[in-house]
């Protein structure tokens, strides 16, 4: 793509600003490289500076696990020098802190879950534990709280009864909205799914999966989905459908963009690696589709690189989407993609198949008796020009 004549140089443009709503959690520019195999790589990061960079590049936010800002069993003395430091560096910059997040998996106590622990004790100890960060993040403005169970499974079948697993997963729920309305919070909870890691089968695997049990809760208004694009292409699903979906649905509180290279370990690249047409696809849903969260990025730096990596990452996410909005809204304004979008009779798909209702339907004999399905297949559908004047537009030659 060029730059308009008179214009600022390409490598000016996609510059992101508050206003584009990008936000990174704590724990991702943090991110020390601690893999299953290998020690850090990294020095940890203050997130009083963690902050300020953010802030520097053009986001709009940050979000933290209780843990990623107060360390698992610090003092009330240690928690209050903590949270007053990180507030004083958001007052200071004007990040605002749009999401919070339980950790509910890296302590041993949770080697068996948090909500669904068969330990009642752990099961007791993980609501209050999140009960507590809640009041945190209500506090700093938060107005969702994502709940990601990742150890919430297991690796042998009899080790977890699923079904009571749920009750008690419905029951944590249930009283996680019942402590918001009664507290007067504006917070509504955001459930993350994910198939497997760490835990060899986690439970509310996809999208859908979460979808079906919010439907089961008490307060269902008061939850919703944080999908993570790897996440679902863990599972070999396709992240925009679920997303969109989950919009259809009216429950995409929150989004967790990152990058997967197909069906493996939780790569957790950054924005845009992985699958770049999805990608390409997911932003033009959520730019075309009103979507009004923020745009929240879950992934890690690359374990090989300095702090110089980490924060190159962090910009390469925030680039990549304006790169992919700007080439999504290219191929919507392109007047070839117009006419392929009819050829493939799009449109169409919006005309509701029977307004007149199952009485006109059944009386329609163009319907069935003087249908020609023959003919009918003879139309093509023209959706190899369509998906080629996608890519060209993705790949800059449009
Ligand atoms: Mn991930």
């Amino acid at each position: 793509m060029t730059a308009p004549a008179g214009g600022p140089a390409v490598s000016e443009c996609f510059r992101p600003t508050p206003e584009d709503r990008f936000t990174f959690g704590l724990w991702t520019v943090g991110w020390q490289g601690r893999d299953p195999f290998g020690d850090a790589t990294r020095p940890a990061l203050d997130p009083v500076e963690t902050v300020e960079r953010l802030a520097a590049l053009g986001a709009y936010g940050i979000t933290f696990h209780d843990d990623d800002l107060i360390p698992f069993g610090a003092s009330d003395g240690e928690r209050d020098t903590a949270v007053g430091r990180f507030r004083a560096a958001l007052d200071r910059t004007g990040l605002a802190v749009p999401m919070a997040t339980t950790n509910l998996f890296t302590h041993p106590v949770f080697k068996d879950g948090a909500f669904t622990a068969n330990d009642r004790d752990v099961r007791r100890f993980a609501l209050r534990k999140t009960l507590r960060n809640i009041d945190l993040a209500a506090e700093l403005g938060a107005r969702v709280y994502v709940a990601w169970g990742g150890r919430e499974g297991a690796e042998s079948g009899a080790a977890k009864d699923v079904r009571t697993a749920l009750d008690r997963m419905k029951e944590a729920f249930d009283l996680l909205g019942q402590y918001v309305t009664e507290q007067g919070y504006d917070l509504r909870f955001a459930i993350e799914p994910k198939p497997n890691e760490p835990r060899g089968d986690i439970l509310l695997p996809t999208v859908g999966h979460a979808l079906a049990f919010i439907e089961r809760l008490e307060r269902p208004e008061l939850v919703g989905v944080n999908p993570e694009t790897g996440h679902e292409q863990m599972a070999g699903l396709n992240f925009p459908h679920g997303i969109a979906q989950a919009l259809w649905a009216g429950k995409l509180f929150h989004i967790d963009l990152n990058g997967q290279s197909g069906i493996k370990y939780d790569q957790d690249l950054r924005f845009g690696a992985g699958d770049l047409r999805q990608a390409f696809w997911l932003v033009d849903l959520l730019e075309t589709a009103g979507y009004e969260g923020p745009r929240h990025f879950d992934f890690k730096p690359v374990r090989t690189d300095g702090a110089d990596g980490v924060w190159e990452a962090a910009r390469n996410c925030m680039r990549t989407y304006l790169i992919l909005r700007e080439r999504a809204a290219a191929f919507r304004a392109d007047p070839d993609v117009g006419r392929a979008l009819a050829a493939s009779r799009l449109p169409e798909l919006a005309v509701p198949t029977a307004p007149d209702g199952l009485a006109g339907l059944l009386a329609d004999p163009s319907a069935y008796e003087t249908f020609d399905p023959d003919a009918a297949a003879e139309r093509s559908m023209a959706f190899e020009h369509l998906d080629q004047l996608a890519l060209e537009h993705l790949l800059g030659v449009r």
